[in-house]
């Protein structure tokens, strides 16, 4: 039997995640389970590049398990577990840094994003997070990796490094490749469609969190800025409406084609009220059952748990393999 292709993904548990996070990733993860292998990471290690608060971010971490689950991402078909829990991230993530070049670093727009809106805390790991998102990729020897178009840089540069170390000591790491979804792979800010939503946003409306209740996001969408045309078209020169009806699209299944074509003679009003419905049908069934299912403890702790062990005993093989490679003398035992 051929062997299925193997699929890495992580979310930062750094808040309370957004229509961003879902229709870019979630979504896509869940269509992916049944004909991939695949493991589902919640990366607490990426999260502390900025700072956390310690009581959220163990809430975080578990919320985001929760709602991995409540958006169908099974845990036996996939591994889901918590990078901290595995050890080797952190292990293969150093010896990677000495195989990577900080001109490769530099040239990061995360990196410098980040460093611009944190300039108090610009530490050592925010710089060199995507080497331990190379690190995550490549100890699992993944084929695809999905992610929302942000993160296409940080592949690169996963694909950088594995090629740089398999020239050196042979084949050792899978090259990966993005798979970015074509609907839902970049969601903008409500209120400024230039730059991304994004769930550590300050301002509220710029972003529609996966728990809001339907009369916020009624409200949200009603008020998400637009342009003083009243036609309902995608376009370069229409970033507020384009996103609106990506948004739409992403949730109802709908083409572009077909959405302009809906709502060619109804002008803003009508249209808002339309994606902000289909927004709402879209959660609504995610938020009952991530109230389900967090009432069921014990189940969660066995997911993680299970996630965990399986993670971890994939992990130990590339971290073995690459620690001979390089000439680490092997554990007396
Ligand atoms: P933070 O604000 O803490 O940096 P974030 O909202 O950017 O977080 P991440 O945890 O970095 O989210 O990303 C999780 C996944 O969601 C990634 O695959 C990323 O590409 C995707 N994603 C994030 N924001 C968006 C967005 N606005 N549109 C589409 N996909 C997104
Ligand atoms: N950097 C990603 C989160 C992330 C990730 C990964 C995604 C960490 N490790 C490995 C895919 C594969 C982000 O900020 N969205």
């Amino acid at each position: 039997m051929e062997e299925r292709k193997r699929i890495f993904s992580g979310m930062q548990p750094s808040g309370m995640i957004t229509l961003g996070n879902y229709l870019g990733a979630l979504k896509n993860w869940t269509n992916l389970q049944d004909e991939y292998d695949c493991l589902y990471c919640i990366v607490d290690m990426h999260a502390i590049t900025v700072r956390q608060d310690p009581v959220k971010l163990r809430k975080q971490c578990k919320d985001l398990l929760t709602q991995y689950l409540a958006v169908g991402i099974h845990p036996e078909k996939n591994i889901i577990y918590y990078q901290s829990h595995v050890s080797q991230h952190a292990e293969l993530s150093w010896i990677l840094n000495c195989y990577t070049y900080m001109g490769e670093l530099n040239r990061m727009t995360q990196f410098k994003d980040k460093a611009a809106k944190h300039s108090d805390n610009i530490n050592a790991g925010l710089y060199t997070y995507p080497v331990l998102m190379a690190a995550d990729i490549l100890l699992y020897q993944t084929d695809l990796v999905p992610v929302g178009e942000d993160q296409r840089q940080h592949l690169e540069i996963t694909r950088d490094i594995a090629g740089r170390f398999n020239a050196l000591y042979g084949d050792t790491f899978k090259i990966p490749e993005a798979y970015i979804g074509k609907v839902g792979a970049r969601v903008m800010a409500l209120q400024d469609p230039s730059k991304k939503m994004s769930k550590s946003d300050e301002n509220q409306n710029n972003t529609i969190a996966l728990m809001d209740d339907p009369a916020v996001i009624m409200n949200k969408v009603k008020r998400a800025v637009t342009d003083s045309e009243n036609e309902v078209r995608y376009g370069e020169d229409k970033p507020g409406i384009s996103n609106l009806l990506n948004i739409y699209c992403a949730c109802t299944g709908k083409t572009i084609a077909e959405a302009e074509k809906e709502f060619s003679a109804t002008g803003y009003g009508a249209f808002k009220t339309a994606v902000g419905e289909a927004v709402v049908a879209e959660l609504e069934p995610v938020q009952k059952k991530i109230k389900e299912l967090e009432q069921n403890k014990d189940y969660l702790n066995e997911v993680i748990r299970n996630g965990a062990e399986r993670a971890g005993n994939l992990a130990a093989k590339t971290l073995t393999k690459v620690q001979k490679k390089i000439g680490f003398p092997p554990a007396i035992r």
